[in-house]
């Protein structure tokens, strides 16, 4: 296989896009397809101040080399949730992290949920919900409260995540197994921001899982390879895993299906519920948005849970 470009040894064959390309080549190419999509979905511009979200994971660490490639203005923003579970999964994460931004002279703010809120996350979850559930949903929602927050405290015009196409896919998947109306109208490459809620973006969402592996290892990005350990048996996962028969039968199936999503909402597909979606109005506790009738749902469990050391903040 050669590189459609030079016609030196291909590094990466992409059947999804009919194209292979050498390393030098392939480097290039997903910069030019992320900038792509920054422009098409009109994610931000160079003026804007972005903070990106790093798990330590190849995709959040690939974003913020990406970014600060193009030339944008960008920090990075770590949240030390305390998982452990018997593979230091926060502390090594975070040493990744860390080391990216030190090697590549990039800020990177830390927020730990431990100092912040007195607690792991995997503790908060064993308090509010006696370890009936997986901390996955505990953590979801933290993790959105804390990123608004710092990205609204900091000043910054926009947050970017790292999600990419075969996450995006597999959380449209599970919407539309039960058509969950209000998540589809929301979900896409760009989250407009209210007030009180900062405008949310994934420039990856066009990138195949594998290609962002192909790229992080490339580039020689040192990440965390283990997933963390409550993802393990998740329907994401598995959703992930039925998608990825389909994509192998029928290459490029993936991203037909979100991007077909995206242009079907665009030409109206959500448009009645978009007029009935309730009005959203701020917590009194935190100022972020909120439908619940007072306080939000992150500021009722916290509450709830930690009572003193959520006072005093
Ligand atoms: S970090 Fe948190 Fe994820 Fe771990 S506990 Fe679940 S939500 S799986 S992206
Ligand atoms: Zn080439
Ligand atoms: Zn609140």
């Amino acid at each position: 296989m050669k590189c459609r470009i030079c016609g030196e040894k291909a590094s990466v064959n992409m059947r999804e896009h009919k194209l292979a390309l050498c390393k030098e080549h392939y480097l290039e190419w997903v910069p030019a397809q992320t900038e792509r999509s920054i422009k098409k979905y009109g994610l931000f511009t160079h003026n804007e101040k972005i903070l990106v979200a790093v798990s330590g994971g190849k995709d959040s660490l690939s974003l913020w080399d990406i970014l600060q490639c193009l030339g944008y203005q960008v920090e990075g923003l770590y949240i030390c949730l305390g998982i452990d579970e018997g593979i230091s999964y926060s502390g090594e994460s975070q040493r990744l992290a860390e080391k990216f931004a030190a090697e590549h002279n990039l800020k990177l703010h830390v927020v730990n949920i431990q100092t912040e809120y007195g607690a792991t996350i995997p503790r908060i979850t064993q308090e509010t919900h006696r370890g009936r559930i997986k901390p996955c949903s505990v953590c979801g929602l933290i993790k959105r409260h804390v990123m608004n927050q710092i990205t609204r405290d900091l000043g910054f015009d926009v947050l970017a995540t790292g999600h990419n196409l075969d996450d995006e896919a597999a959380v449209l998947f599970g919407n539309t197994l039960t058509w969950a109306g209000e998540y589809l109208l929301r979900q896409g490459p760009i989250l407009p921001g209210n007030p009180g809620l900062a405008r949310k973006v994934k420039p990856l969402c066009r990138l195949y899982e594998r290609e962002m592996l192909a790229y992080a290892l490339l580039r020689g990005i040192e990440y965390i390879y283990e997933e963390c350990p409550y993802s393990i048996g998740s329907t994401s996962i598995y959703y992930k895993e039925l998608l990825n028969r389909l994509e192998n039968d029928r290459p490029g199936a993936k991203l037909t299906y979100y991007l077909s999503f995206l242009e079907a909402r665009k030409t109206g597909l959500f448009t009645e519920r978009e007029k009935i979606q309730a009005e959203l109005h701020l917590c009194p506790q935190c100022g972020q948005p909120t439908s619940a009738p007072e306080l939000c749902s992150f500021c009722r469990m916290m509450e709830r849970i930690i009572p003193m050391s959520f006072s005093n903040r």
